[in-house]
């Protein structure tokens, strides 16, 4: 009876435990104190092949004097698309580790450094609006598991760099028991170059990102929580507009509107004002903002309803964070939480506003780069805890579509039926009936008009060039190497036939080059290894993004390297990705 099968015991014990009450509750008071990371040297990039990209850009223009990169300026307006070029294999595995670890291109976000200049993306009447002097002072909370380190960096400079410290009472990060190496000299970084204004709190178990904001806002003692997901970066004046509404009014929930940071360029750009909605799988979607919501003399800048929140970014008096029930502590890891406090705050009396004066980038990325401890569905064990407390007879139109999930265990909700009692809050049809008019409901409770929607219609990027896309070593054409309509098939370089129109490819202002009206040129971005290929175009830019640059070359921008012609001895005209050599492979023109 030794050490071993004790172990064999208390892991039986715990992962039984675990499945009984459906949850592992961490209460918050149980928080190991604050330890420091152990020291570690974060490996940079390397410098040189970031100045053959100035060289040949100019990126960089005007921060080649200064020697700590990482302290350089990058002005966004001028981020070339050969950011995140490969020069070495150091590079490439910077990229390849990040787009395994973190789902975006950590290479670009190394390259960027911890500062940066981001396109004022307000609407143009925001910055004539004044604010009060005397308003709350915020504490920003930002949860991490596993965050790249610039990404982390750039999220709390650009808080410091962007907020009137008069406003700022702290930033606290919780790290959410990260596993990764190169976020060990956090806390060496912290304390040589942020003010004590930046705390750190660390959980001694992974709590995920719901028990986590909750451990954050127990830290904090500002009048507002304002928090953040850790892949951010914070717009010009983006805090005044958050507070105000709240200083009129503590049960006001505030959100800014959040722009995209592209996960393959880094590139930051606006996002049309929309609001919040959810579906009938309890899975959050924007939706237009009905007319109705707009206009008044502010127009398009008054701050608008919303029938639920995206979730990571938003700020809420912490008194009343705390009366209303702060989060479902049963809730795990990921998902869910946003619907939960969208509802509860319109059902108990607050209410839940966007504000387009403030503007937030977040990188939006393809997947979720990590999972739950033992593999849970927490998405599905959450928005049962959600459907359970608070959508009433609404919750069978979930399980029209989840039948499997009606008998599915979810702890003990009890505390939440009592939170919601106790607040007397109001019924969920309620909710749908004033809140959240436009959501169809199939079955006996089916409901009037949805209202008129402000119409944006789909944005078409202009063509640039339209033409044969020819190898200059070869003389051939770029073609697919079956037909150009079969989705996942390849491009080869074959003898060009001028008779026929297949082989004609648009280049557009996305960068985006289509064959024959049919399909995108796309590359893998986590093979990076992988021949181009045929997709349907998803104008999302990265892996479908296209630069014709210096010598001829032809650039992918998700994958950093120049597409080339693998043998041109071949007829079978194999192309292929390869670092960018100026080569006569390399060598493509559209004409
Ligand atoms: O176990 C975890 N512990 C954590 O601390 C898992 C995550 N986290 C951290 C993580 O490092 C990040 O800072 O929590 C934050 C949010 O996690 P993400 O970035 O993986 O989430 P997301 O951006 O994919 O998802 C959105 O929905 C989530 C539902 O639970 C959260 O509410 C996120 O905050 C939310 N993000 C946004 O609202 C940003 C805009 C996205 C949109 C639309
Ligand atoms: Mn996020």
């Amino acid at each position: 009876f030794t050490s071993v099968t004790w172990t064999l015991l208390l892991f039986i014990y715990f992962n039984f435990s675990e499945e009984s009450q459906g949850v592992r509750h961490v209460p918050v008071k149980g928080l190991e104190p604050y330890k420091p990371f152990p020291k570690k040297i974060y490996p940079r990039f390397s410098r040189e092949s970031l100045m053959q990209v100035e060289g040949d850009r100019k990126i960089h223009a005007g921060d080649q004097k200064k020697n700590n990169f990482v302290e350089t300026e990058q002005n966004n307006a001028d981020l070339a698309p050969e950011m995140g070029m490969i020069f070495n294999e150091q590079d490439q595995e910077v990229r390849d580790i990040g787009y395994q670890k973190h789902a975006f291109n950590m290479l670009i976000s190394n390259r960027l450094g911890y500062h940066r200049d981001i396109p004022d993306t307000r609407d143009p009447k925001c910055a004539t609006k004044s604010y009060p002097a005397d308003l709350p002072l915020a504490s920003i909370v930002i949860c991490f598991y596993n965050e790249a380190f610039s990404a982390l960096l750039r999220t709390v400079h650009s808080v410091l760099d962007r907020t009137p410290a008069n406003l700022l009472q702290e930033i606290i990060l919780v790290d959410d028991h990260s596993e990764l190496d190169d976020l060990k000299d956090l806390e060496d970084y912290m304390s040589e170059n942020l003010p004590k204004k930046v705390k750190l709190v660390r959980n001694k178990y992974r709590e995920g990102l719901i028990r986590g904001r909750m451990v954050g806002a127990s830290h904090a003692t500002g009048d507002v929580l304002v928090f953040l997901d850790s892949h951010c970066e914070v717009n010009e004046m983006w805090l005044q507009p958050l507070l105000a509404p709240i200083k009129e009014n503590q049960k006001t929930v505030v959100c800014p509107v959040i722009d995209i940071i592209s996960a393959d360029t880094l590139i930051y750009s606006s996002s049309p004002v929309v609001r919040g909605g959810f579906n009938w799988g309890l899975h959050f979607k924007w939706d237009p903002v009905p007319l109705s919501e707009l206009g008044g003399p502010e127009g398009f800048t008054a701050p608008f309803r919303s029938p639920t929140m995206a979730g990571g970014l938003f700020a809420m008096d912490r008194e009343y964070f705390n009366t209303l029930g702060q989060y479902d502590s049963g809730m795990d890891i990921w998902g869910g939480e946003n619907l939960e406090i969208s509802f509860r705050i319109w059902m108990c009396g607050g209410s839940l506003l966007i504000v387009p004066c403030s503007r937030v980038g977040h990188i939006f990325r393809k997947r979720r780069p990590y999972g739950s401890p033992g593999g849970h569905d927490t998405m599905a064990h959450n928005s049962l805890r959600l459907a359970h407390v608070w959508m009433d007879e609404y919750k069978e139109q979930y399980f029209v579509l989840r039948p499997e999930l009606r008998t599915r265990d979810y702890g003990d909700i009890s505390e939440r039926l009592a939170l919601r009692d106790r607040l007397q809050c109001k019924s969920f049809k309620w909710y749908l009936d004033n809140i959240y008019p436009e959501m169809q409901v199939s079955g006996p409770n089916a409901k009037a008009q949805p209202p008129v929607f402000v119409n944006r219609g789909p944005k078409r990027p202009k063509i640039l060039q339209r033409g044969r896309l020819i190898n200059l070593q070869t003389n051939r054409c770029l073609v697919a190497q079956g037909h150009p309509s079969q989705k996942g098939g390849l491009v080869v370089a074959n003898e060009c036939d001028f008779n026929d129109s297949e082989q004609i490819w648009t280049y557009n202002e996305e960068n985006e080059l289509i064959l024959s009206n049919l399909l995108c040129l796309d590359m893998s971005e986590t093979r990076s290894s992988d021949p181009p290929r045929l997709m349907k175009c998803h104008g999302s830019g990265g892996s479908q993004q296209w630069v014709f640059g210096k010598n001829n070359r032809l650039y992918q921008v998700s994958v950093g390297q120049c597409m080339k012609l693998v043998d041109p001895l071949s007829h079978k005209g194999y192309v292929s990705m390869a670092i960018c050599d100026g080569s006569a492979s390399q060598q493509w023109h559209l004409s």
